[in-house]
């Protein structure tokens, strides 16, 4: 019957769920949206998403008797899973902005990560399970990692195991799925784990094809470092959307005309980079500064699309900022990411409004809330919050010669200098600031950001390696995931950052488009050296 291929959606509306919306549709589902306490009772499958934080979820769904129609659908062990949040939620409660009473069917309190023992929070990337039951649905994860993105985390306990069907290491050992009868949830993300993320979801979708196959405990183990390609997207002076690169930010051909270089088309591009194992895509809207993004709808167009095949997270960046347009209109930040989220960014990044936003926390010391960084922060979570540096490498004979803080370079400046601070810049490296990476990395982490897209204006382009000096810095001062960025050459240049510095994923743009080296050689290159990648 064609009650068959549809599977019912608890969106409660706290976020994006696209994502999980196209895998469905990929894996040949149509979607029937939850808009009644009776649609959950009368659902054949259910898929619940948790978007947003604990408590407002938990507010909505009582306030919409939601909240008691899940549970009367799980006691009569109706098909469920949950992502997420959504599993977080069947527990008792959380200690997120709380304590919060959960759903209350799994015994335990859901807690934040503890990031004193050396692990960045949030749980960013792509980790390793332990499968400690059969579930059905994890039976293809092998050697295989899957994608988290959470701060908080539920513990195994005498009083749960029997709902426990894996775990992961992050510092804890903490819950990462549970199973019992045709009841499911998982805390990572199925819809961004790539082939083996849509395999799951097809486990749940179509039981019957269950042929049981004994999972295999795989090799891999731990948090992955992650390779990232990135996306200069910008309009070039014939009108096109077009995927560029630039040499220290000049994105012009050195002809007479001086176009914009076009290295192809932005959706292609993604797309080819998710099938050749990219393990996140990042577009950046480089004339995000001068051009506003709502007004610029093709930006939205490009990420409503990729995200129909691309199944590792997105991120955007380019134009994030509060705007007025020639008819008086205002737009908040938060509007501009709302629409970005909307459209398929799993994250947000935020250049040269963060950079203000810094300057101006460093000046005051007071946090009012109101920058972009901050608000997107505290409606979407900092997991979804990137902020993008674009420093300039600045020479100095002596560290008392700048307010700034320096590092001893490993090779000395034109005039034999020792020493260098990296200045931020703004509106695409046009405008230096006031204010040094080093600075503004920790300034940004407590004003809410959850990672750091770290560039380097000296580096970019020019396929010589990563400013390792830059990058040892701020992956040293902060605790939230750093990306090394600019300069990837070769695979060598890979696995020298992540030897020598404690970034957690590092992102390179030239080399994927000019297909100098190829993602696969360089995730191949990393497991040659020991160092996990997902594969
Ligand atoms: O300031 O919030 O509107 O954000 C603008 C965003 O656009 C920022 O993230 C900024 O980094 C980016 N951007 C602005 N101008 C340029 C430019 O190139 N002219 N691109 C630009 C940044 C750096 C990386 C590049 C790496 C790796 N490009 O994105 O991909 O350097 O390149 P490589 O592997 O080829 O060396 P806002």
């Amino acid at each position: 019957s064609s009650g068959d291929s549809v599977v019912t959606l608890l969106d409660y509306g706290a976020g994006n769920v696209r994502s999980v919306r196209n895998a469905i549709r990929r894996l040949g589902f149509d979607i029937k949206d939850v808009k009644t306490p009776e649609d959950i009772l009368n659902a054949n499958r259910l898929i619940f998403p948790g978007v947003g934080a604990f408590g407002s979820a938990m507010e909505v769904l009582n306030k919409t008797g939601m909240a008691e129609a899940l549970r009367s659908y799980i006691e009569k062990d109706r098909p469920l899973l949950g992502i997420c949040l959504g599993l977080q939620l069947l527990f008792e409660s959380s200690e997120e902005n709380g304590p919060v009473k959960g759903l209350g069917l799994i015994p335990g309190t859901v807690g934040r990560f503890d990031s004193s023992n050396g692990f960045r929070v949030p749980h960013i990337g792509w980790n390793a399970l332990q499968i400690t039951r059969e579930s059905g649905i994890l039976d293809d994860i092998g050697n295989h990692h899957v994608y988290f993105v959470h701060s908080y985390r539920a513990l195994p306990s005498d009083d749960n195991k029997e709902w426990i069907s894996s775990t992961c290491n992050y510092g804890d050992k903490f819950i990462a799925s549970i199973s019992r009868g045709n009841i499911h949830a998982v805390q990572f993300h199925p819809e961004k784990s790539g082939d083996v993320g849509l395999s799951i979801l097809k486990r749940f979708l179509y039981p019957k094809s269950n042929l049981t196959k004994k999972p295999d405990q795989g090799k891999a183990s731990k948090l992955a470092k992650r390779v990232i390609a990135c996306l200069d997207v910008r309009t070039n002076d014939k009108g096109d959307l077009v995927v560029t690169k630039g040499d220290q930010y000049d994105v012009r051909e050195h002809t007479k005309d001086k176009e914009v270089r076009n290295l192809g088309k932005p959706v292609d591009l993604a797309g080819q980079y998710y099938i050749d194992g990219a393990d996140e895509v990042s577009f950046l809207n480089i004339t995000g500064f001068r051009n506003f993004p709502l007004g610029d709808l093709p930006m939205l167009q490009v990420l409503r699309y990729a995200s129909e095949n691309v199944f590792v997270p997105l991120t955007v960046g380019g134009g994030i900022r509060d705007f007025t347009d020639s008819n008086g209109r205002h737009y908040s930040s938060l509007e501009v990411a709302s629409q970005y989220f909307r459209s398929g960014a799993d994250k947000i990044s935020i250049g040269s409004d963060a950079v203000y936003a810094a300057e101006e926390y460093i000046r005051t010391g007071v946090k009012t809330g109101k920058s972009s960084l901050e608000q997107i922060s505290r409606v979407y979570g900092n997991q979804a919050v990137v902020v993008s540096i674009d420093p300039r490498r600045i020479y100095v004979k002596d560290p008392h010669d700048v307010e700034f803080k320096t590092v001893r370079v490993s090779s000395l400046g034109p005039n034999g200098e020792e020493y260098a601070w990296y200045q931020c810049t703004v509106n695409g490296g046009r405008e230096g600031r006031p204010i040094g990476a080093y600075e503004l990395a920790k300034a940004v982490e407590e004003l809410g950001a959850g990672e750091i897209l770290l560039n380097c204006i000296d580096c970019d382009g020019q396929g010589k390696g990563f400013d390792i000096d830059l990058i040892k810095l701020i992956s040293d001062a902060v605790s939230i995931p750093v990306i090394a960025s600019s300069g990837a050459g070769a695979a060598e240049h890979f696995s020298e950052v992540f030897a020598k510095t404690n970034a957690s994923a590092a992102l390179a743009a030239g080399i994927f488009h000019r297909k100098e080296v190829p993602i696969q050689l360089v995730k191949e290159h990393l497991l040659k050296e020991g160092i996990e990648v997902r594969i």
